[in-house]
Formats: structure tokens, sequence, C-alpha cells
């Protein structure tokens, strides 16, 4: 079981590198590569045809600006994506990365995280794996114990 982890540029990666040190954190396997939906179409077409045969379960995609890359991945491809806005640009404060990758038609799922939400994504991918994998499922749970003393931390450290 690997993660498939693609992006539209380079530009993306200080974003993108959230998904791939979460997942490592759970100890799952990750696969990273740049796929552009308007560069370089007919990788993403091979990409997306073929990420179920080359043993992914989950395909995280990220991109800013006119970000087709998740939904265009989604149309082709029968694994779940999980679609990460980027903010790329200042011009309209990332509103075109969200609405390109959340606005999908029915039929066509895209699991749309937070803009530049590339850890939700990570953490996201895991849960899918972990809900037939007790051993990453135990992970999750163990996380999630952990966020719940870092907040009981803050709080008593409040009443000290
Ligand atoms: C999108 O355009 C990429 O996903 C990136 O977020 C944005 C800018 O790409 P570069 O011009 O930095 O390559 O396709």
């Amino acid at each position: 079981m690997k993660v498939g982890i693609i992006m539209g540029s380079i530009s993306d990666m200080p974003v993108m590198k959230e998904a791939i040190e979460i997942l490592k954190q759970f100890g799952i396997e990750t696969e990273t590569d740049i796929v552009s939906a308007h560069r370089t179409p007919e990788k993403l077409f091979d990409y997306s045809k073929n990420a179920h045969l080359r043993g992914f379960s989950v395909i995280i995609a990220g991109a800013g600006g006119a970000a087709h890359l998740p939904g265009m991945v989604a149309s082709m491809s029968p694994l779940p994506v999980i679609g990460v806005p980027v903010k790329s640009s200042n011009s309209i404060d990332g509103w075109d990365s969200i609405l390109s990758i959340l606005q999908m038609p029915g039929g066509v799922p895209v699991a749309t995280v937070a803009l530049n939400g590339a850890k939700n994504a990570g953490i996201l991918a895991a849960q899918i794996l972990g809900s037939h994998d007790k051993n990453i499922l135990e992970k999750i749970i163990a996380y999630k114990e952990g966020l719940k003393a870092s907040v009981n931390q803050s709080s008593e450290s409040l009443k000290q």
C-alpha cells in the first residue's frame, strides 16, 4: 500500500512536503512526482490511468491557480483522490485554487482539504488506508491521543 503524491509544479513542494512528512511519520510509503495538467497532459493521462495498477491506494494531488490536476486525475482514476489547493499567487488570495479543486461535478469526487492543507491530506490518506489496516489505525489513534494530550497540557499550563 502506498500513497501517490503529485503536484503541478516544483514550486508547490514547500506546501506538499507536509503530506510526505506526516505519511512518513505513520510509516506509510509514498512516491512523489510532478505532473502538470496543462504542461504535461500525456503524463497526467498515463499516471491517472495506471496509478492503481502500480500499487497506489490513494492519490494526493496539489496544485494552484487554475488547479485542474486533482479533478482530472479523479476523472480517470478509480482511486480516492485528495486535492490540496495551493496558494500560488496573491492575486485572489488562493480562491482560484480552492474553487478549481472544490467544485467537482457529481460522480467525480475530490476530497478537498483547506488551502495549503497538505498535512491534513496526508492524515486523511492514512485514515483511508487505516480503515483496513489495523497497524495504521493504531497509529492514527495514537496521533489523536497526542493531539488531545497537547491541548490538555496547554489547558493545565494556564492553571499554574
Ligand atoms: C500550477 O501553477 C502549479 O500547481 C503551481 O501551483 C502554479 C505555479 O506554477 P509555476 O509557474 O511555479 O511552475 O500549475
